[in-house]
């Protein structure tokens, strides 16, 4: 898990070689863990309010591996959050989002309100795509020399908190940090993704020619969710069969909000296609806007997020209470049929907090 998330830190932007800097700086995140040379909670606040990519890199990383201060870290950074636009992206494994996702913080660079960009790239080392790091590594590197796109590989399934709850945890430090956009890349193959997707204010699904009846095959949450489709590889044939593919499920159902979402072609790899794209996401930022949607959204994500983390509060206390053996015991107690399971239950959750 460590090695894993060692790794994935090493694709930060800051840890290229800077102007000054002769070599690459590779020797930070072993340190983080010891916790010992964190500064001052309201010190490092501030260090990375103030666009400091270290402080940034190192909240990350403490977040991310639940290292001691994690929460206090967050309780300290969440009243500066909430400022920040946040892109989903999804898609199926080698789609093209990870190209899509560079050539669109490229042209918001570009832009003429240069708004300042974070990317977290989630669980690139999905076992569907061999090179995908590799590729990520030599494609962001371009972003290297600008200090207003910060890029970040998150560790993988598994990881403490749970991949979304991190996820979501890892947004809120790069939110704090004063970035106006975030954008999140996840494949799109499962529960974890809806989950992580719903994160965001606007979610993209990418899909590509040559899916045919496939598209059905995405997990249907994520259709549901999708404020804007994009079929990427255009350049290929059957964009408009997945096109018709879409519209028909489309057909099927209204979203409750109204909103119907575009569809838009790109070539990725060719950079063509982008500003479609953008004038979509502003369009749906525009109607977020008018529609007073924003917060609603918001209000809905937390209740799911708050009910979670209390879940995850509470189950942790109630092992604390029992520890890990005794879960094992009961297990068996009642595999053997000697306790029931109802009554079990309803002790152990009368006790939490008693102690
Ligand atoms: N022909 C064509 N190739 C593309 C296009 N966009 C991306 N590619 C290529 O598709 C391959 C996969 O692109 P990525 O951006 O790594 O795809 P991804 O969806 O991020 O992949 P994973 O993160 O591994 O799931 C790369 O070789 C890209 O150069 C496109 O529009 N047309
Ligand atoms: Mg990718």
């Amino acid at each position: 898990m460590r090695l894993i998330a060692n790794e994935g830190a090493t694709t930060d932007s800051h840890l290229s070689p800077g102007p000054s800097s002769g070599a690459p700086f590779r020797g930070f995140d072993c340190l983080l863990y010891t916790g010992r040379l964190n500064p001052p909670i309201e010190t490092w606040v501030e260090q990375l309010r103030s666009g400091d990519v270290r402080a940034l890199a190192r909240a990350i990383s403490t977040v991310e591996n639940r290292a001691p201060g994690w929460s206090d870290l967050l309780k300290a950074v969440f009243p500066h959050s909430g400022k920040a636009r946040v892109l989903g992206l999804t898609g199926p494994p080698g789609a093209g989002k990870s190209t899509l996702v560079d050539q669109l913080a490229r042209f918001y660079r570009r832009d003429k309100d240069k708004r300042t960009v974070g990317i977290i790239a989630v669980d690139p080392t999905s076992p569907y795509t061999g090179g995908a790091i590799l590729g990520d590594r030599i494609r962001m590197q371009d972003h290297f020399s600008d200090p207003g796109i910060y890029i970040r590989s998150m560790a993988t399934r598994g990881s403490l908190g749970g991949l979304a709850r991190t996820t979501a945890d890892v947004t809120t430090v790069l939110d704090a940090s004063g970035r106006d956009l975030i954008i999140i890349e996840t494949v799109g193959v499962g529960q974890d993704e809806v989950d992580i997707v719903r994160l965001a204010d606007i979610t993209i699904l990418i899909l590509v020619p040559g899916m045919g009846d496939d598209v059905q095959t995405i997990k249907a949450g994520i259709m549901e969710i999708s404020d804007i489709f994009v079929i990427n590889k255009s350049d290929r044939d059957g964009a408009e069969n997945v096109e018709r593919e879409i519209r028909t499920l489309q057909s099927l159902a209204m979203r409750s909000d109204g909103w119907t979402p575009p569809i838009v072609k790109t070539v990725a790899s060719q950079g063509v296609g982008i500003e479609e794209l953008a004038a979509a996401i502003a369009d749906y930022e525009a109607y977020l806007q008018k529609e007073n949607l924003a917060l609603n959204k918001s209000v809905e994500n937390w209740q799911e997020r708050l009910i979670e983390m209390l879940r995850d509060a509470l189950f942790e206390k109630a092992r604390d209470q029992m520890g890990d053996s005794s879960v094992a015991g009961y297990a068996a107690e009642v595999a053997q049929h000697k306790r029931d399971p109802y009554t079990l239950v309803e002790e152990i959750a009368a006790n939490v907090g008693k102690h």
